[in-house]
């Protein structure tokens, strides 16, 4: 299989970026010092983060001249994200660093007075307006395919600029901001979404590349499609994971975070403990089946902390390892995420666990009850950072945006709000006794444990220390089928910046639209109604579509 040389100079999910490339028919060799990189035929330059801090790094590696030598020999060279960024003159993510310089121009980050930032989802990379390709595709990239972003910078598209000098541009749009999705000329191609989490419509691009076929033919595409530009709404399928009395790991779900059956009698087991886990398939086998049936993301909550085995050794690392290999979306992993302490009593740092996570094929980890406790402290202190939470640790090595806090809120009603020091919110849904407020009280260990903390408190703080999204579950909504807690969301959307994801509740297509609709989240997650095979993700998105909301269509 002919070979692609590939730099990993940087933190991050690479595996997944190997997978592809194999997955298309190319083997991957690793560039392990600049000399490699004059004995490479075709280059790659991975990266996520931050601009300054990959730069920097090649630039005192010595990469920096050794990839521009390559680039000005005229060998095939791609750059991927922050790949793409490095190869522009700055960014004002860090004025004091410069770019390659290799395309004229600079990053500005996103407004982000009118919607969230990080952009993290499924955008276009449309050349449908670039004369010099005369309506044919640029590197397998098509007009009505969508395409994996997740930055908080961007080159912004002014029309002609970059064309004069030839370069091809493929743009997306944000809010009312048009941006560069992709650029070439000559032997460089570099693109700032991640081909390798674009599922099919990725793979063709790294193909494409790979087969150094620059341009070729676009497919008949209906107006319809085309009309349907800029970022779309997200679906992601959670897989909440653990394993059961038997000792196997398995999908799970819950009715207000109790995962075991009832009794017939639907009432506790005199031991207390209810009936079996539920278990509702195996992990990877159920990922694949999202993936294919066009869940945008994939997410697993390994929601049992305990274990007794060395951190290394965590199941949930080889179920990510199997399902980057086919599964070509965005992987979160979540559930211990904390500094802990291996048996042998080796200190394992959470940094060093999403280190593990991240080398075994996953994008985002996503931290629970630790967020809180940090989230708490960071209160305790007079809002000051401390710079050694797992929150901070993890975002300045990875990126925010690798970085979301799982939230599992409940309601604490109250008739009056001067009741509580807690912010309330009048509510449509009164409590039992008829009171007409509440507030979000949020929990810890599954929920097992409330805290004198409201979620607003929680998302404030975490956002301040570095999360790049909020995963929004409901302990009251959890497995019940009634749709999203709408109230609890726009909440939440009202105080933070950060991509918001709606979960708990949803029991019908439905649901999904008018959570988008009256909510206005960044993306929504269901669980119980795909694992019980009642509605697929498909049928999401079609009922989305067919409401005029934007939605990625799965490509074979
Ligand atoms: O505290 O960092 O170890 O993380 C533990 C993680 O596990 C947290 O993200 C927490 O939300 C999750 N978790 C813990 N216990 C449970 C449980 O169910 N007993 N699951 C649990 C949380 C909630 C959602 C669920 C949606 C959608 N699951 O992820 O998938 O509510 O469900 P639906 O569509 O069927 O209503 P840490």
């Amino acid at each position: 299989m002919p070979t692609v040389h590939l730099l990993d100079y940087v933190a991050g999910n690479i595996r997944s970026l190997v997978n592809a490339i194999e997955k298309v028919g190319y083997t991957v060799e690793w560039v392990k010092s600049p000399e490699d990189i004059s004995k490479a035929d075709t280059l790659i330059l991975p990266g996520v983060g931050h601009f300054g801090y990959c730069c920097s790094q090649l630039a005192k590696s010595g990469y920096t001249e050794a990839i521009c030598n390559h680039i000005r020999s005229g060998k095939p060279f791609m750059g991927i994200c922050v790949g793409l960024q490095a190869l522009l003159e700055s960014s004002e993510e860090d004025s004091a660093v410069k770019g390659f310089g290799v395309i004229p121009g600079s990053l500005t980050r996103f407004d982000d007075s009118d919607k969230s930032v990080p952009h993290i989802g499924w955008n276009s990379a449309n050349t449908s307006y670039a004369k010099s390709l005369g309506g044919k595709s640029l590197y397998g990239l098509r007009p009505d395919s969508k395409y994996y972003y997740v930055h908080s910078y961007a080159v912004p598209y002014r029309a002609g600029e970059l064309e004069k000098l030839g370069w091809d541009v493929a743009t997306a749009r944000y809010g009312d901001q048009e941006f560069i999705g992709a650029v070439a000329k000559d032997n460089v191609f570099a693109t700032q979404f991640h081909p390798e989490k674009s599922g099919a419509a990725g793979l063709r691009v790294i193909k494409a590349f790979l087969d150094s076929r620059r341009v070729s033919d676009l497919p008949y595409t209906p107006d319809s499609l085309l009309s349907q530009e800029g970022l779309t709404r997200r679906i992601i399928a959670c897989l909440d994971v653990r394993t059961n009395d038997s000792g196997d790991l398995v999908v799970t779900k819950g009715d207000q975070y109790d995962v075991r059956e009832k009794s017939s009698s639907g009432t506790e087991t005199t031991d207390g403990k209810g009936g079996a886990v539920r278990n509702l398939g195996k992990p990877v086998e159920m990922a694949k089946k999202y993936y294919s049936e066009g869940a945008d993301e994939v997410t697993f909550l390994n929601i049992t902390s305990f274990r007794n085995c060395p951190v290394a050794d965590l199941p949930m690392l080889e179920i990510l390892r199997k399902t980057s290999e086919t599964v070509f979306v965005p992987l979160t992993i979540g559930g211990g995420i904390r500094d802990t302490v291996d048996p042998d009593g080796k200190k394992v740092s959470a940094l060093d666990v999403a280190t593990l996570y991240f080398k075994s094929g996953a994008d985002k980890v996503s931290i629970g009850s630790d967020a809180v406790t940090a989230a708490e402290e960071y209160f305790a202190r007079g809002k000051k950072l401390d710079g050694t939470t797992a929150i901070e640790t993890i975002s300045s090595a990875y990126g925010n945006q690798a970085v979301v806090v799982s939230v599992d809120p409940r309601r604490v009603y109250v008739a009056d709000p001067s009741s509580t020091s807690h912010h309330t919110i009048k509510t449509a849904f009164p409590g039992p006794n008829g009171e007409e407020y509440c507030w979000y009280q949020t929990t810890i260990k599954g929920g097992r444990e409330g805290r004198d903390f409201d979620v607003r408190q929680l998302v404030t703080a975490v956002e301040a220390m570095g999360c790049g999204e909020i995963l929004l579950n409901c302990i009251d909504r959890d497995g019940s089928n009634k749709g999203f807690d709408l109230e609890l969301i726009r909440d939440v959307k009202a105080v933070v910046k950060i991509p918001v994801v709606a979960s708990s509740g949803a029991g019908v297509p439905e649901h999904f639209g008018e959570v988008f609709e009256a909510a206005n989240p960044d993306a929504a997650l269901g669980a119980g109604m795909f694992h019980r095979g009642e509605y697929t993700v498909k049928q999401v998105k079609e009922h989305l579509y067919s409401k005029g909301l934007r939605i990625r269509k799965f490509e074979e």
